[in-house]
């Protein structure tokens, strides 16, 4: 329950306006519980109607995506662009492609965008786009030409200095390069910094694909030095997805010392107990784009269930969620806590939901939220655009290290909000506040726009 009679206003508006919105009012629920430690000692908040715009985007676009299938038939999917705050910086965020994604889901995610973006240091605002369009057994010829319907429309609302997508679920460097190409085409410009996440042969930044899986478990793993004197060293790891974030999370995971047991897609997960071999995952979701399933047929000693949910009942020390959204719920929490788990390291975008992060906190495990978590994407992300700026690129090592030092910045910055909130370690509170405080002191300077 909000005590702030100022935030319980602003919450009961936004339910009001949209109340089918439930991923949205659940992210902006969990800031706003956040600032209610700290907003009477900003009277200006209210006075300026600051958190009445931050919930409110700046524009959400919506538009027709029309293409043609392999057999000719016209297909029409719906694409958007949530365009949420650029105070601090051009609009930043990624794009999803995934049936479910609708104005709630990119509401949310361009909402968290951001207070991760605040957070990196970095001058970028915060955007999400997407669209339903389901590129899962599309041709490459099916998802080629989607993407330049997608983007025909997308080239009037994005540029350098506006907006600058990049990838989430579904869009990867495939679906980035046709972006690009049609960008290109339209424009006659070459504007590179206009996407990040390009592959390395037109401006694309060595360690942005390994980059929000490495973040993650640099910020785990400092979160673990700093708050338990432990490492990820003898450790036993869950990682949930198979996809972008959570393959690099398991590799770095690995090479800092721990075994990670299990992995899954939305149709079911893998049982390792040996430790799973990395190179048979990428070979099938990177090289074959097939199903994680096929890891028990090629790996004796490993198993496969078909349910994703099962995977947070195998027991280990730290979980890494890299799916997607309220994918571990206060149930598997229960049964992680019960099980032993000493850490959880948010990977995916909102993947506990309030339940599940209620239960970490109250049994004590330590818990790194998603916007402080996952921000070493979009923090690779800006460095993609300064190398573009620059027309310069530094080597992988250049990047990982610049990587690493903004996730221990950026553990630092919510550990210290949390301690000035006087709840030390509660580093959802400090990852919101220490986020929040910058964007609100941009908005402030620059006036009611
Ligand atoms: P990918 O498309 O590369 O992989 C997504 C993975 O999650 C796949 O294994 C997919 O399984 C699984 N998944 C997707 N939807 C569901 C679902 N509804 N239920 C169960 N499993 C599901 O995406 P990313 O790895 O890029 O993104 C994963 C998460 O990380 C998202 O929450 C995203 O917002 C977040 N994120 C991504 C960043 C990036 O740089 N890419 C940066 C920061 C956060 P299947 O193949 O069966 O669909
Ligand atoms: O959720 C995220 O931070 C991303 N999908 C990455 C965004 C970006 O602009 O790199």
């Amino acid at each position: 329950m909000l005590k702030s009679e100022y935030l319980q206003r602003v919450y009961a508006q936004i339910v009001a306006r949209d109340p089918d919105q439930k991923e949205f009012h659940q992210a902006v629920y969990e800031v706003l519980e956040s600032l209610d430690l700290i907003v009477d000692k900003h009277p200006e908040y209210e006075e300026n109607g600051i958190i009445e715009s931050f919930v409110e985007p700046d524009r959400a676009i919506t538009f027709r995506v029309p293409w043609i299938d392999d057999n000719g038939k016209v297909q029409v999917n719906r694409g958007y662009r949530v365009q949420y705050n650029s105070s601090i910086g051009p609009y930043k965020g990624g794009l999803r492609f995934h049936p479910s994604v609708n104005l709630s889901i990119l509401k949310f995610l361009g909402f968290e965008q951001i207070l991760k973006n605040s957070l990196t240091g970095l001058p970028i605002g915060g955007g999400k786009g997407g669209s339903d369009f389901d590129p899962k057994g599309k041709s490459n010829a099916e998802v080629m030409r989607f993407c330049q319907s997608f983007m025909t429309e997308l080239s009037h609302h994005v540029g350098q200095f506006q907006d600058v997508p990049a990838g989430d679920i579904g869009v990867g460097a495939r679906e980035i390069g046709y972006m690009f190409g049609q960008y290109r085409r339209i424009t006659n410009r070459y504007e590179a910094g206009v996407l990040t996440g390009k592959g390395l042969a037109y401006g694309g930044s060595l360690a942005r694909p390994q980059a929000t899986g490495y973040g993650l478990c640099y910020f785990t793993q400092e979160m673990l030095k700093c708050m338990k004197n432990d490492s990820f060293e003898g450790k036993k790891v869950v990682v949930s997805g198979s996809g972008n974030v959570a393959v690099y999370a398991a590799e770095k995971a690995m090479s800092l010392g721990a075994t990670v047991i299990a992995m899954c897609d939305s149709n079911g997960y893998i049982h390792d107990p040996n430790g799973i071999n990395l190179d048979v995952v990428k070979d099938i979701k990177q090289v074959k784009r097939g199903r994680i399933k096929e890891y028990a047929d090629l790996v004796p000693g490993s198993t496969y269930t078909g349910d994703c949910r099962g995977i947070w009942t195998i027991p280990c020390d730290i979980a890494l969620p890299c799916a997607t959204q309220n994918e571990l719920d206060g149930e598997s929490a229960a049964i992680l806590i019960k099980n032993g788990v000493m850490a959880v390291g948010e990977g995916a975008n909102m993947p506990s939901t309030p339940e599940a992060v209620k239960a970490f906190q109250d049994a004590g495990v330590l818990f790194a939220p998603a916007k402080a978590a996952n921000a070493g994407g979009v923090a690779t992300s800006a460095l993609e655009m300064s190398q573009n700026s620059m027309r310069y690129s530094w080597t992988f090592e250049e990047v990982d290290a610049k990587l690493h030092q903004s996730m221990v910045n950026i553990f630092h910055n919510a550990y210290d909000a949390s301690v000035e909130c006087e709840c030390p370690g509660n580093l959802v509170v400090g990852a919101n506040v220490a986020g929040f405080l910058k964007v609100a002191s941009a908005m402030l300077a620059q006036g009611v726009i």
